[in-house]
């Protein structure tokens, strides 16, 4: 089953938003494999964020994600990746379409509430860095089949 990992970010916590956020995932179909609320320390920031290492908003974006507790979520489905990326829309809040998670509740463009794995070689290696393998869990919900049917080609 294909996995994303999604991380609820700080701005999400403080504006009371992570249940709004988490349920428009599950209104989905997409179901949770792994949750956990932490705060990320900048060792682990630095290393999720290593590929926008020299960028200009980099900096920021380590104190961003530091800045406070965050929720973070191994998402379960087929095309999980894909979905949860159409579901939170474009990078900055002011760009994003509404019915997004994005689009309906950012405007900004540092501030964007929600991280979604982008390929599957970055969900595989986000996912490393927040959950040892046997705490993500297997069981596929009662009704799947209804949301993934089987011969979905
Ligand atoms: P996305 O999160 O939509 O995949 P990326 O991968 O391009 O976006 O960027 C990773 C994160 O870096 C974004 N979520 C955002 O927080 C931050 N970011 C990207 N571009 C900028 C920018 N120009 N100014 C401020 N922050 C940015």
């Amino acid at each position: 089953m294909e996995r994303t990992l999604i991380i609820l970010k700080p701005d999400a916590q403080q504006r009371r938003l992570t249940g709004r956020i988490l349920q428009r995932f599950e209104d989905k179909g997409l179901t949770i494999a792994g949750m956990k609320l932490m705060r990320i320390s900048r060792d682990l920031a630095e290393t999720h964020y290593a590929p926008h290492k020299g960028k200009p908003f980099y900096p920021g974006l380590i104190d961003y994600i530091t800045s406070g507790p965050v929720v973070v979520l191994a998402l379960a489905g087929p095309r999980c990746i894909q979905i949860a990326r159409t579901l939170m829309g474009q990078t900055f809040g002011y760009e994003a379409t509404p019915g997004t998670i994005r689009g309906d509740f950012g405007a900004s463009r540092s501030y964007n509430l929600v991280h979604g794995s982008d390929s599957p070689e970055s969900a595989a290696t986000e996912m490393a860095l927040y959950f040892a393998e046997g705490e993500l869990l297997e069981d596929a919900p009662v009704g799947s089949e209804w949301v993934f049917p089987s011969n979905d080609d």
